[in-house]
């Protein structure tokens, strides 16, 4: 396929309530929507980069820069014959995670269109039907939690993860467990503690939760493993994996026995398979982690959680919990049962509806190949 034509959107849509965790209060999500075209196809990708550097150290600028100057010119009107060689003409490049996911989304849609099939039968996926949790931010009051948490498994969901925060923690899980003992209950704390905060931390022990996500250090992998030796319950790991090399150190550590994989922060599917394929090895679960992604990403987190071990249910929600209208149709809808059906069309197997496209775009710039050279 000959890359004609790229355009980077940045794109700005408001979340149906203000979504509040250990990082701070988010009302809007903003983006950069990626999309290619070559040989008469489309391909269409979401870069998670958020405004500010808190979850990652990337930003809606800091990507823009690497997409602009770097990736795009380094596949830009070059003819490649499958994503894995239009990647390594960028494999040079160190870091920027997010900002090459993006890119290799939307390469992969346009691929998998070209080769007509679904990017889930692109990626290796094996199954037609996903199960979905859904992450529960911080909310005012523990009563508040407890109705938000209802309408949840109301819809179907089969696991629930709540936020934690330091003084906002122990008690919110006793209150849940009180009112559901049965529920698979998981907490995430997005680096909010240390080893200091351990005694808290193992008491979470008593309450049967799935695993807790990221208790230490954004880019620490030996102090969860002194905490994981002190702890019954699995360490899941999210902001300390970047990589395959990064997984493994995590598991021959001892660091965690659950590893949540966001192609975003790991740079894309292709690096989101090996670690998927590295935890396979070793008996290790993965499951789909989210950055309240559009129609757009969720169609590729939807497809790739379709591969075999990941194993527990992702955040991977329904189009509803995040936006009132989304820049896709269908909408992303969970079933009663717990779980979402994996698109089986061409690519990401939704459509993008332009007009609405157009209505979140904030920022707009294309790139085109000089017209081909005649041999
Ligand atoms: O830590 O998993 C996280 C959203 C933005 C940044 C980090 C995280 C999250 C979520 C939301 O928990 C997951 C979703 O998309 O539903
Ligand atoms: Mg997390």
């Amino acid at each position: 396929m000959r890359i004609g034509r790229i355009e980077l959107r940045h794109t700005k849509m408001e979340l149906v309530s203000p979504f509040e965790t250990s990082l701070g209060v988010e009302r809007f999500e903003e983006h950069i929507i990626v999309r290619v075209d070559g040989d008469g196809f489309s391909g269409w990708g979401e870069c998670v980069v958020e405004p500010a550097p808190s979850y990652s150290y990337e930003t809606l600028g800091t990507a823009w820069h690497i997409l602009k100057d770097f990736l795009i010119p380094g596949v830009l009107g070059k003819d490649f014959d499958s994503v894995g060689s239009a990647l390594a003409a960028n494999g040079w490049v160190r870091g920027h995670r997010m900002a090459r996911a993006g890119l290799e989304a939307a390469l992969s849609d346009a691929f998998a269109r070209a080769a007509g099939v679904s990017l889930s039968a692109f990626l290796g996926g094996t199954r037609a039907r996903i199960p979905v949790g859904v992450s529960v931010g911080l909310q005012p009051t523990t009563a508040e939690l407890l109705r938000v948490i209802a309408g949840y498994l109301d819809d179907g969901y089969k696991r629930i993860k709540i936020k934690i925060a330091p003084g906002r923690d122990i008690a919110l899980v006793q209150a849940v467990r009180r009112e559901y003992p049965h529920i698979q209950l998981q907490v995430d704390a997005n680096s909010a503690y240390s080893l200091d905060d351990i005694d808290m931390l193992r008491s979470m022990d008593d309450y049967d939760l799935q695993l807790v996500e990221q208790p230490l250090g954004y880019d620490d992998i030996f102090d969860h493993s002194l905490l994981q030796r002190q702890m019954k319950t699995p360490i899941c790991l999210d902001e300390s994996i970047y990589n395959t090399s990064d997984a493994r150190a995590a598991l021959a550590l001892g660091s965690c026995r659950i590893i949540n994989i966001k192609p975003g922060r790991v740079g894309g599917y292709t690096e989101s398979i090996r670690i998927h394929d590295c935890c396979a090895s070793q008996g290790v679960p993965v499951w789909h982690g989210g950055m309240d992604e559009s129609g757009i990403g969720r169609a590729g987190n939807v497809a790739l959680a379709s591969l075999p071990n990941f194993r527990l249910p992702g955040d991977i929600s329904a189009t509803k919990r995040y936006y009132r209208e989304d820049i896709v149709e269908p909408a992303f809808e969970v079933d009663p049962d717990g779980t979402m059906a994996v698109p089986s069309g061409p690519g990401i197997g939704v459509e993008v509806v332009m007009e609405r496209l157009d209505r979140v775009t904030v920022r707009r710039e294309e790139f085109r190949a000089r017209s081909q050279e005649s041999p």
